[in-house]
């Protein structure tokens, strides 16, 4: 996959980029990232990217012709490349919530160009005319699209065939379940007075696999309610979860 970020940040993009898995898989080549600086597309002497907006307000607006000239320059690029058609993403706080569903369809995709802006948006005759999908990766504000668009390259980066190992690929199946994930621990068997749930030191493996599966019901039930309404349970699972209550239960109660 052949990922272009618009950015007036590229050194932040690319830097980030580098680290964990996606570094990875960047180093064995399953996807390539660029940058466009809209800077480079500045006319004036001042190499401006923004104005004030219309209608007055505070901050700054970023200009639509430094913005278009850049994201023109990204979809040459991966058109010269053989991506036809690039989907232009823009990051926004006003765009359509990232599911799980959402990156699989984009991990398809032979390219993506990810706008991030910065200051108060871009000129919205831009979202119109370049954007093909405006995304949000959570409902809250940050100072710039950049965060945004890692956040997406990395989950959609991990779903690249090759790029997550053995071991990492079965923890993702778990949230692909739509379910969260169950509680982990590591040594010491005791932790400031913290024992280990004892089912885990025991090595039943079918009683390890059953009391997980009851722990992310249970999580899901008591933070993601809607997640767990969304998909639906199976009769073992509405037991296990049933199990899960009663046991919250009891140590509610001290007994
Ligand atoms: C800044 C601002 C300041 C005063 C009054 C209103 C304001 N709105 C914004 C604003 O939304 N700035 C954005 C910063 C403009 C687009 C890029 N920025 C951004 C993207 N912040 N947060 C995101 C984002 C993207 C995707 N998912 C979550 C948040």
């Amino acid at each position: 996959m052949r990922i272009e970020v618009v950015t007036l940040f590229p050194e932040l993009v690319d830097g980030a980029s580098r680290y964990g898995v996606t570094g990875r898989a960047r180093e064995r080549g399953l996807w390539t990232l660029d940058t466009v600086n809209p800077r480079d597309y500045a006319t004036d002497r001042h190499k401006s990217v923004d104005d004030r907006p219309y209608g007055g307000g505070p901050g700054m607006v970023m200009l639509a012709e430094t913005m278009e000239c850049a994201i023109a320059e990204a979809r040459e690029r991966l058109r010269r490349d053989g991506v036809a058609a690039a989907k232009v993403i823009y990051l926004s706080p006003q765009g359509e919530p990232v599911t799980h569903k959402r990156i699989a369809e984009l991990a398809g995709d032979p390219g993506l160009v990810l706008v991030a802006g910065r200051y108060e948006g871009i000129d919205e005759r831009i979202v119109e005319r370049a954007v093909d999908q405006e995304l949000a990766v959570g409902d809250f504000v940050v100072s710039g699209g950049e965060l945004p668009a890692l956040l997406l390259i990395d989950a959609v980066v991990r779903q690249l065939p090759g790029a997550l190992n053995d071991a990492q690929s079965s923890v993702e199946e778990s949230f692909v379940a739509g379910l969260l994930d169950f509680p982990h621990y590591t040594r010491p068997e005791v932790y400031e007075g913290s024992a280990v749930p004892a089912v885990l030191l025991l090595g039943d493996h079918r009683r390890i696999a059953r009391w997980r599966l009851k722990q992310a019901l249970g999580r899901t039930w008591l933070r993601r309610p809607e997640l767990l309404a969304a998909r639906g349970m199976s009769t073992e699972e509405a037991k296990l979860l049933e199990e899960f209550k009663q046991e919250t239960q009891e140590q509610g109660s001290g007994e």
